[in-house]
């Protein structure tokens, strides 16, 4: 019943063959990583991934399809016409299933590039992740591709493409997924998904990413001239807080200006699915005046703690539970050291007498509390133990021709850190360059480590500059998985490496 990419064969077994060939010759000298650890590459289409999967179905789960098209198209900002790629609709229209279910998605591709969909968070078989180069081909011009997998986790989701700097187009849309047991502690759900827009208002993110290498670093030609914005900083980030300059920020793909009003009434309790879709940007969010109860860090819950104020990195997702006060409120977001937000209203009918400008100034004043320092529940926590593997992640750039690179290195598919099932894997990232990282892991779901303590599971996590974080998950999703900084821009720069299970 599992469904083979019809695209991938002798191809992909040729690519995994010749990475083996190539971590031999270098056995001898890696000290860390840089090689097969004398296995067998464990490739997309090995059987032990189709196991894998047959062990992740559960009795009754449902098949939900879906027809999705990636296609070039005109969307409206609120007031502002961009002409951008999309999958129909800004975001996308959402995709909600159960926990358990097998989702088929059938992706039309009409753009004039290849693509992909990259299924954020999820851990899934691998042939179904979305990587080409690594786990599938790329989807040609005019072709499709079906994924097709089950779902194992509930969670707050969200899916784009793993193609160049696609993302920072507008595709991209979020992936809910239900549990049958959660009930909940509140009435309704809002889905906010974030970004940062510069598509089809003069730019494209392909040329911006030619200019950035083209400088050999962010702002040469616009932070140093009089009059150009200057780069974004922030003190909350410990340095840069930004290589592109945006026109917008959106929520829901509008501008401030022109925002979503949700229907909502007094006393009403909303779970509010934070999904930061940034490429280059993290977003402080609040809603002002009403404490925000945190439940989950992508996907996963936590400790449920009240506070005014949360932050997200790029490929970052919050849950968080508000109760509608007696008045219209804005849940603003603020692109973090922009000087920029945007906001979804949550209106009782009651016109707001408040000025979200006014807000956003007083919201960007609050002290934001350390997101790695919430606490994953006992029934997600991982126990501490002792790692059987280790691998440094050390973050550096931007160094010559705008490269950011892991280890030294820029992204090479063959060229994978290597794991076995069953292990309990560390990962110490260590930043030493002046920007944050929001660093992240296909297929799994790790276990932050804060100070020796129990952090959140998550996928994804800030590494602030200078710092370093320690994350454990288990080995227990056969395949070839990426780990990158959710920067689209550092990422397609070289910022990417591969986990590489081994056999
Ligand atoms: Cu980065």
């Amino acid at each position: 019943m599992t469904a083979q990419p019809a695209s991938l064969g002798r191809r992909d077994l040729f690519r995994l063959g010749f990475g083996l060939v190539a971590a031999t010759g270098l056995a001898g000298c890696a000290s860390n990583g840089g090689s097969s650890g004398g296995g067998t590459p464990i490739g997309p289409n090995s059987p032990k991934v189709a196991a894998a999967e047959r062990a992740r179905q559960i009795a009754g789960a449902r098949k939900t399809s879906v027809k999705l098209a990636a296609v070039q198209s005109e969307v409206d900002l609120g007031g502002i016409t961009a002409s951008t790629w999309s999958y129909g609709e800004l975001p996308g229209k959402e995709i909600r299933i159960r926990r358990g279910d097998l989702l088929n998605v059938e992706l039309r591709n009409e753009l004039p590039q290849p693509t992909s969909i990259h299924w954020h968070g999820l851990a899934l078989r691998n042939d179904m992740d979305g990587v080409p180069g690594l786990t599938q081909d790329e989807i040609p011009a005019g072709q499709s591709f079906t994924y097709e997998f089950t779902a194992p986790d509930p969670g707050t989701y969200w899916f784009h493409p793993h193609s160049g700097v696609q993302l920072d187009r507008g595709l991209y849309a979020p992936l809910i997924v239900e549990d049958p047991e959660d009930g909940g502690n509140y009435d309704t759900e809002l889905v906010i998904v974030l970004d940062d827009w510069l598509d089809g208002l003069g730019r494209t993110p392909d040329a911006v990413f030619d200019e950035l290498r083209a400088n050999g670093m962010p702002g040469m030609d616009h932070g140093a001239m009089p009059g150009m914005p200057a780069m974004p900083k922030s003190d909350l980030l410990g340095g840069d807080a930004g290589d592109v300059i945006y026109p917008h920020v959106l929520a829901n793909g509008k501008v401030w200006k022109a925002p979503q009003t949700f229907a909502t009434k007094p006393g009403q309790r909303i779970r509010l699915r934070l999904i930061n879709a940034g490429a280059d940007t993290a977003f402080r969010v609040g809603v002002p005046g009403v404490p925000m109860t945190v439940t989950h860090a992508d996907g996963f819950p936590v400790m449920p703690v009240e506070l005014d104020v949360v932050l997200l990195g790029m490929g970052e997702r919050l849950d968080c539970v508000v109760t509608v006060p007696d008045r219209t409120v804005p849940v603003l977001a603020l692109a973090e050291g922009r000087g920029q937000f945007t906001q979804v209203l949550l209106s009782t009918g009651v016109a707001a007498s408040t000025d979200s400008e006014a807000l956003a100034t007083e919201l960007a004043k609050l002290v934001v509390p350390e997101m790695n320092a919430l606490r994953a529940t006992d029934s997600v926590a991982l126990p501490l133990r002792e790692p059987d593997v280790t691998h440094d992640l050390v973050l550096e750039g931007p160094g010559d021709k705008y490269s950011w690179t892991i280890n030294g290195k820029a992204y090479d598919p063959a060229d994978g850190l290597p794991i076995r099932s069953g292990q309990v894997v560390r990962l110490r990232m260590r930043n030493k360059s002046k920007m944050f990282h929001p660093m992240h892991v296909h297929g799994h779901t790790f276990q932050v480590r804060a100070n020796g303590k129990i952090g959140p599971r998550r996928d994804t996590a800030i590494v602030l500059p200078g710092r370093e974080l320690i994350v454990d998950f288990d080995a227990d999703n056969p395949g070839q998985w990426l780990t990158h900084c959710h920067n689209v821009y550092h990422g397609e720069a070289g910022m990417m490496a591969v986990l590489s299970y081994v056999e």
